[in-house]
């Protein structure tokens, strides 16, 4: 006879007691943790302002062809539905400037108003689910150079301004309504693919920039402003103007919430480790969960390593309350649907792992000097019964368990991503 849930579960959860681990307490923490899943995966960072847009001049690329990608408003929604049917717990949708609703009236970058997303707000209100927003300083003619808020002509820089001034505008709008702040993070392209002379001139032109945008102060519990940092982007291999040093000073002078891409930084660089060195001085963290493979930063999220790495410093800080997480990535030669499932319950199971690690165990072994304990315990952790547990939060979420979730995905692309032109 094989075992039930019931029984499994029952079991795990002494094994980790055995370890004075309390599943139960684990799976209360996860539930209030939200996940900023990010609109762009469906349609492969094409927003809505052209019929046919397509990502382009950003220093970022999507590649594949997967059939069934989402072309219009509607069926994006249809998408995401989709995957919250999919997922346990509940979640916030973050938002790029190119998804308004721009039905039959388009609006230039500098034109976009809260009303442009309205039909976003209605959605989000119905399930629940916070939102939070970005600037798109990308696929748009006045960034086809490669600069925008660092552009040396000074209308190109004063257009991008308006644009993410306007951006902070909606985006408080939605935190007003949902009563929860909303993040704006604000990422830029800027960045040359050869030796450019003028690196100075160019950084003092974006933080001029970043002052002119964020001279209007909105309430912290509508708005809370984020800037992310880049190594390199295709076409952007040998500077990138918003690097780390850059967004770190100026996070920490103006106090913003500074953005770490897992993608952004250095192959064998740990973001992990950041988190306890910016803690310390920085109020709060945006995290854009990712995974980089060589050149590009942005392949579907997998429960690895340096996912568990991550979560494990985040729980070990006792820092979930400062640290949010978004999502980052596109795959358009996969299911997206299947993409997005992939990623959101690999990083909340990186993080249930994290949950339910003897993290009273281990610093007391550390105290006492056990190096050789504390490694061992570490490595066990490893095979301990994480499904059974993650199990029992799907069902207690009414979310398929286990692998069932992959021929719903394969369901939902015979019935509805096959049947779309
Ligand atoms: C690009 C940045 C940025 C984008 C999104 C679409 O390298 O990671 O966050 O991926 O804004
Ligand atoms: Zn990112």
């Amino acid at each position: 006879m094989p075992l039930t849930h019931e029984a499994r579960y029952q079991d795990a959860c002494e094994r980790y007691q055995e370890r004075s681990v309390d599943p139960e307490a684990a799976l209360e923490h996860l539930a209030c943790v939200p996940i900023s899943i990010h609109c762009w995966q469906a349609d492969d960072v094409g927003g809505f302002e052209h019929p046919d847009a397509a990502l382009s001049s950003g220093g970022i690329q999507v590649t594949g062809n997967h059939p069934g990608k989402a072309r219009t408003l509607a069926e994006l929604q249809e998408d995401l539905d989709e995957v919250l049917r999919l997922v346990p717990g509940r979640h916030r949708l973050n938002l790029h400037a190119i998804y308004g609703d721009f039905s039959g009236k388009p609006a230039d970058r500098d034109a976009i108003g809260p009303q442009h997303f309205t039909a976003w707000m209605d959605w989000a209100a119905e399930r629940k689910l916070g939102l939070d927003f970005n600037a798109t300083l990308f696929s748009h003619p006045l960034a086809a150079d490669g600069y925008t808020l660092s552009h040396q002509d000074a209308s190109v820089r004063a257009f991008w301004v308006n644009h993410v001034q306007r951006c902070r505008e909606i985006g408080a709008q939605m935190g007003l309504r949902q009563q929860s702040p909303c993040v704006h993070n604000l990422w830029i392209p800027d960045g040359e693919k050869d030796q450019p002379v003028r690196r100075q001139e160019r950084r003092q032109w974006l933080l001029e920039s970043l002052d002119a945008i964020y001279a209007e102060v909105f309430p912290a519990e509508q708005l809370r402003d984020a800037v992310e940092c880049k190594l390199f982007g295709i076409g952007s291999e040998s500077f990138v103007v918003g690097s780390h040093e850059f967004y770190l000073a100026y996070a920490l002078t103006r106090k913003k919430l500074l953005c770490l891409d897992m993608g952004h930084f250095h192959p064998t660089e740990s973001i992990a480790d950041k988190v306890s060195a910016l803690l310390p001085f920085l109020p709060e963290l945006l995290l854009h969960v990712s995974r980089p493979v060589r050149w590009d930063s942005d392949h579907v999220v997998l429960q690895n390593d340096e996912l568990n790495a991550l979560m494990q410093e985040i729980i070990r800080a006792k820092a979930l309350g400062r640290v949010r997480l978004a999502l980052d990535f596109f795959d358009g030669s996969i299911n997206r649907i299947g993409a997005y499932v992939t990623g959101i319950r690999a990083t909340q199971k990186a993080l249930l792992a994290a949950l339910l690690e003897p993290t009273d165990r281990l610093r007391d072994l550390e105290q006492h000097g056990d190096r050789f304990a504390r490694l061992a315990w570490l490595d066990e952790q490893k095979t301990l019964p994480l499904a059974d547990v993650w199990n029992e939060f799907c069902l207690r979420n009414e979310v398929p368990s286990g692998a069932a979730w992959i021929d719903e995905v394969s369901r939902y692309e015979t019935n509805i991503l096959n049947r779309r032109g």
